[in-house]
Parts: structure tokens; sequence; C-alpha cells
């Protein structure tokens, strides 16, 4: 039985069927968060249950990992694998020198640690998450709950003396109460519209005290597989 699938989820599919074929059997790969990445989950099941790849996987969510073993992938801890062959997530935006935002699925704190974990990190995308520059998507950042106003109006007062254009931010809701992350902080988004000098920026939001991390992926990413609606992907 064939699924019709609609434009934007025929792109992330591609582009997720795509990133499968970087993983060997045996290989220790993190498992990212998001639409796109629960594409890859499927396509590694399938490979698992139907061609007997043997992986581990590392999920980056509660999430993932419920997905993961849905799907049959032995599902292990960080610390178990202590080191990752492969990690394959999404991302919110990606630029021309692979930087990332992510984190519009909360998840972006054990992302970066997976992601950082690991030998290769591959990027799963629709084209409409390219961009020239990074900022138009809300910049996530983790908070822990205690004075999460007073760190934000600190982050809000560091931001009128960094390159960027926007300065407001907003606690990201679930419904009328705030978002709760798998480790049980907050997120406060920041609408930054361009981000001139990320790298900067990545390092002094991670001075802030109150901040645990923030969505820019800089450095990290290795290889960003790009899915288009007509079944095309594009490797960068
Ligand atoms: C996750 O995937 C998040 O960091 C990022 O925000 C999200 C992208 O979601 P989607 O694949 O659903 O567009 O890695």
């Amino acid at each position: 039985m064939t699924i019709e699938l609609s434009p934007i989820d025929r792109a992330k599919f591609v582009a997720a069927r795509r990133a499968a074929d970087f993983v060997e059997d045996g290989m220790r790969v993190g498992l990212g968060t998001g639409s796109t990445a629960a594409w890859l989950v499927r396509c590694l099941g399938e490979m698992v249950r139907d061609h007997g790849l043997r992986i581990k996987g590392v999920p980056t969510s509660a999430r993932t990992a419920e997905l993961a073993r849905d799907m049959g992938i032995n599902v292990i801890s960080l610390d178990e694998a202590r080191w990752l062959d492969l990690t394959i997530d999404g991302a919110d935006e990606f630029d021309d020198e692979l930087n990332l935002i992510k984190g519009g699925g909360g998840a972006l704190l054990q992302e970066k640690i997976v992601a950082t974990a690991s030998d290769q990190m591959i990027v799963i995308a629709d084209a409409a998450k390219e961009v020239e520059h990074l900022g138009a998507f809300p910049l996530p950042c983790e908070v822990i709950p205690f004075g999460w106003r007073t760190t934000q109006a600190l982050i809000e007062e560091t931001l009128v003396a960094m390159d960027v254009m926007g300065r407001a931010s907003s606690l990201r809701m679930n419904g009328d109460k705030p978002y709760i992350t798998d480790e049980g902080n907050y997120i406060v988004d920041l609408h930054l519209n361009r981000i001139g000098n990320a790298r900067q920026l990545a390092m002094v939001l991670n001075q802030m005290p109150g901040v645990v991390e923030n969505g820019l992926f800089i450095d990290i990413c290795d290889v960003v597989v790009i899915g288009h609606s007509d079944g095309r992907v594009e490797l960068r």
C-alpha cells in the first residue's frame, strides 16, 4: 500500500531516506527530534526489521525514544554509548556555513549534547529551511525556571549591545502554561529577525547565568541533506 504524502512531507521523507544511506551496520546513531527526524527513525526501523540492520540508537527526546522503540530500534542512553558514529537530526534554519538554528521542537539541549558527541552530524531538512542569514526563525534559549523573568530581561539587555536586528523575546507556552523541556526547563524564544554574528551571540548567551543552552549550532553540522517536494535531494 503506498500512502500519498503532502509536498512538504515528501520533501522531508526523501531527505530522511537519503540520510539513512549513511547509516552502516553496527553504528551508534544519534536520533534527532522533529517531524523530519521522525521520518528518519521510521526509515531506520524498516531497515532494522526488513534488512537486519543492527544499530544502537541514542534518542534526543522522550518522544523520539518512544518512536524508535516502537520501530524496533535498539535504544540506549548516551552514557551507555559514550560516543556516536553519526547523528542525524532536523533543523529550523541552516545557512551557507551549515550553521543552524534548532530547537523549534523544544529538544535543543539533548540535540546539541548528542550531536557534539558524534563523529559526524547530518542535518535533514526541506528546502525551505535554507536561509541566507540565520534569525528569521525565533532563536530558542533553554533557561532554568528559577528567576526566568530576570534571565529574560538580562538576555534582552544583552541583545541591545549585540549585532542583531530584533530585541523582543517570549516565553514559549504550552497552552496556558509554560512549555517544559525534557529536563524540566523553560524556553525563551528570541525574535531577532536577523543574526549578524551567530558565533559571538551563541557564546555570549551561554555565559549568562540562568541560560542552559541556545539553539545556535555553530561548527557542528557536517552535511545537510536537502529534500524537495518533487523528490529531488541535494547534499551541502
Ligand atoms: C529538531 O527538528 C529541532 O531542533 C528543530 O526545531 C526541528 C525541526 O523540525 P521539523 O523537522 O519538524 O521541521 O531537530
